[in-house]
């Protein structure tokens, strides 16, 4: 995956903060697909990076991904940066246009996503922020997985009827956006359980342009749970 590209002198161009195990591999990929020039800045988040005082400066709130766009703008909110790329760059093979049909089906897939999958998802990696004992936080992780996986049985059964994709025969980033979380999931048990959901995730897995994607989340996966079975008290406090 190629993780730096360098642009000519003077060439407007996006700044991306993100890294290892964070969620900006997301905007790379729309920011690659977009064929969108841009300059990766890896903040280390295993080590702190994202509470240092120069990052802070950038994003008070101490989260990545952070886009900076050519005019300087200062963006945070992935599905935010997702949406706004597709839209400014008209990468109507991601996003529908805000014109068209499917436009409301999209949005509703990212916004799920975004506030009912992802969430949870940060519930799940670090369940030491929700529990106000240690001893509590297997059981805030497992509850956290359950509420993920409810909400996959519920798309499951509307993929199942109207897939492959979230948007039918059309390929979106809604589609990528999920499996990025299901990579970073248990995705084998997931796919096993949800047979729409692991045809979703096969065919965005065989797209060239995603797979290395994938793969390195799922690296990403397994290595931060081998990392939360060795510190169950939090990988990051
Ligand atoms: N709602 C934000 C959340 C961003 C977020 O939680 N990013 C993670 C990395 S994927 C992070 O910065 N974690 C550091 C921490 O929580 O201390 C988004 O979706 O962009």
């Amino acid at each position: 995956m190629r993780l730096y590209r360098s642009i000519a002198k003077g060439d407007p161009m996006y700044i991306l903060y993100g890294g290892d195990f964070t969620r900006a591999p997301l905007v790379q990929w729309v920011l690659e697909e977009g064929k969108i020039e841009y300059e990766l800045r890896k903040v280390d988040i295993m080590n702190g990076e994202h509470r240092s005082e120069r990052f802070l400066a950038i994003n008070p709130a101490g989260l990545v991904p952070v886009l900076i766009t050519p005019e300087g703008n200062v963006l945070y909110e992935v599905a935010a940066l997702m949406l706004y790329l597709a839209d400014r760059h008209q990468i109507s093979d991601l996003a529908p246009l805000s014109t068209d049909p499917d436009r409301g089906l999209f949005l509703s897939a990212v916004f799920h996503i975004a506030a009912d999958i992802q969430s949870e998802m940060k519930r799940f990696h670090f369940p030491h922020r929700f529990s106000l004992r240690s001893e509590d936080n297997a059981g805030i992780q497992e509850l956290a997985k359950s509420l993920v996986l409810s909400r996959l049985d519920v798309l499951n059964t509307r993929l199942s009827q109207t897939g492959p994709y979230a948007l039918g025969n059309r390929f979106s980033l809604a589609d990528f956006y999920l499996c990025f979380w299901i990579a970073y999931l248990d995705r084998k048990a997931v796919c096993q359980h949800f047979s729409a959901i692991a045809t979703l995730y096969d065919l965005v897995r065989s797209r060239a342009s995603a797979a290395s994607y994938l793969e390195e989340t799922e690296r990403m996966a397994n290595t931060y749970a081998t990392m939360m079975k060795k510190q169950p008290d939090g990988v990051i406090t």
